[in-house]
């Protein structure tokens, strides 16, 4: 049984000493990195499932039952998502991926907010809510076309438009998932930020990344379900820790450069 998890609201000696050493990192993102760019979680008070389950909404029944409500949902959702911003924690871990290799960034979030930050090395394990695909063809749009009854449908056969996101039930991607995997078992410090740790296979990562010798650390502003399991929980904001963590590593690998450049 692996001794608890230190919790404390910043980040150890022993986790800034694991990643000077490390060469790989992978980081899990959940909500909870987007909520500074003013974007709900899932599931916290006031969350984007308050009051809905995600069985109303995100399951491909629930779609067929009421496309209009889906649809309206995350027309909304995209909304929300294309007028916000990256923050300092999306920031902090597009510098952080320049001091590693192999470095993988792996979010369950959708809302391109990663993307948009310049992170290069990234997996969307549930797809993103901006690609929509037809249900019928699975062309994505290419103008806008509606039914009588306001829906969204494909301007080359007329089917109803889905987001391209996962939903609940449906397995995910290959690729991302296979790339995630990978990453999760060669990585030397694994981060998890901004989850519940309740969705799997996205959940099983960290513990993967575990079993295989990662210094597995969590960064939330509250435990989670897979806190117990952690090397070391660091309790507070997203955007508050991690731009610690890039910048411990910035002036690491300053002073590392300057020792080479004196040794030459
Ligand atoms: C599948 C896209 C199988 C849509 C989403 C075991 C193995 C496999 C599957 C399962 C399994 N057990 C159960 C399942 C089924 C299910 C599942 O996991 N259910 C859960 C609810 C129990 N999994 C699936 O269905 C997956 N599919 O495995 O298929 C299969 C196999 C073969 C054939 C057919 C099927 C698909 C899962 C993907 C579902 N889609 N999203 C959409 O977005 O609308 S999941 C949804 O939840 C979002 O993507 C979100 O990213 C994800 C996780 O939520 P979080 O990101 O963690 O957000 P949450 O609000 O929960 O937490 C926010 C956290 O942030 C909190 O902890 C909070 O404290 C913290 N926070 C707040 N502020 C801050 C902060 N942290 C830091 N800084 C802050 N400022
Ligand atoms: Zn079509």
């Amino acid at each position: 049984m692996n001794s608890p998890a230190t919790h404390s609201t910043v980040p150890s000696e022993r986790l800034l000493a694991r990643l000077e050493k490390a060469t790989s990192l992978c980081v899990l993102t959940g909500a909870g990195i987007s909520v500074e760019s003013g974007l709900a979680t899932f599931r916290d008070p006031g969350g984007l499932w308050e009051e809905y389950s995600p069985a109303d909404l995100a399951n491909e029944a629930a779609f067929r039952r009421d496309p209009q409500l889906v649809q309206g949902w995350y027309q909304a959702r995209l909304k929300q998502a294309l007028t916000a911003e990256p923050n300092e924690g999306h920031l902090a871990l597009v510098e952080l991926e320049k001091f590693y290799e192999p470095f993988l960034l792996v979010t369950q979030n959708v809302d391109t907010l990663h993307k948009r930050a310049g992170s290069i090395n990234m997996v969307e394990l549930h797809g993103n809510i901006v690609d929509e695909r037809c249900t019928d063809c699975s062309k994505p749009p290419v103008d806008q076309v509606f039914s009588e009854d306001g829906l969204r449908c494909c301007g080359f056969c007329g089917g109803l438009l889905r987001p391209g996101v996962v939903w609940f039930g449906e397995s995910l991607p290959m690729d991302p998932i296979e790339r995630a995997t990978d990453a999760a078992i060669s990585s030397d410090v694994f981060l998890s930020v901004g989850t519940s740790s309740i969705v799997y296979p996205a959940a099983g990562l960290p513990l993967l990344a575990k079993q295989n010798g990662a210094y597995v650390v969590e960064i939330n502003v509250e435990p989670s379900a897979l806190s117990y399991a952690m090397d070391e929980v660091v309790l507070g904001p997203a955007g508050d820790i991690l731009p610690v963590l890039a910048a411990h590593m910035r002036s690491f690998n300053n002073r590392e450069e300057l020792e080479r450049i004196t040794n030459r």
